[in-house]
């Protein structure tokens, strides 16, 4: 009986590691269709993904949301190691970008030339 009380109990305080950073901002089954269309090596296009993702249509509120998501370390700003990363915030199993992509990802966003991607250069990129 005792340990049968004891298995009704789980440790509700044990947080999942929630990956699903996105979900209530936006659609899961649009979040599948732009990162199935950037699957293979060399195919990520920040454009395409922003549409199909449905990011490019949000409020500024919702777009500074994504960027604190993306933004890993709260820097403020999202550097190159991020931006390599962005899919996963998408989903965990999905693929690093390459160099390449990530190279072209910054300077496409990169508009003052430091290094990195700030909230007001995240906006006008989803916007683009
Ligand atoms: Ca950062």
């Amino acid at each position: 009986m005792q340990a049968y009380r004891y298995m009704l109990s789980p440790n509700r305080k044990k947080k999942p590691r929630a990956k699903m950073a996105f979900a209530g901002v936006l659609k899961a089954a649009d979040i599948t269709a732009a990162l199935d269309e950037c699957k293979g090596a060399g195919s990520f296009n920040h454009k395409k993904f922003f549409a199909k993702v449905g990011l490019a249509g949000k409020t500024p509120a919702e777009i500074k949301k994504a960027f604190e998501i993306i933004d890993q370390d709260k820097s403020g700003f999202v550097e190159e190691d991020e931006l390599k990363l962005f899919l996963q915030n998408f989903s965990a199993s999905a693929r690093a970008l390459s160099d390449a992509e990530t190279k072209a990802f910054l300077t496409a966003g990169d508009t003052d030339g430091d290094g990195k991607i700030g909230i007001d250069e995240f906006a006008a990129m989803v916007k683009a």
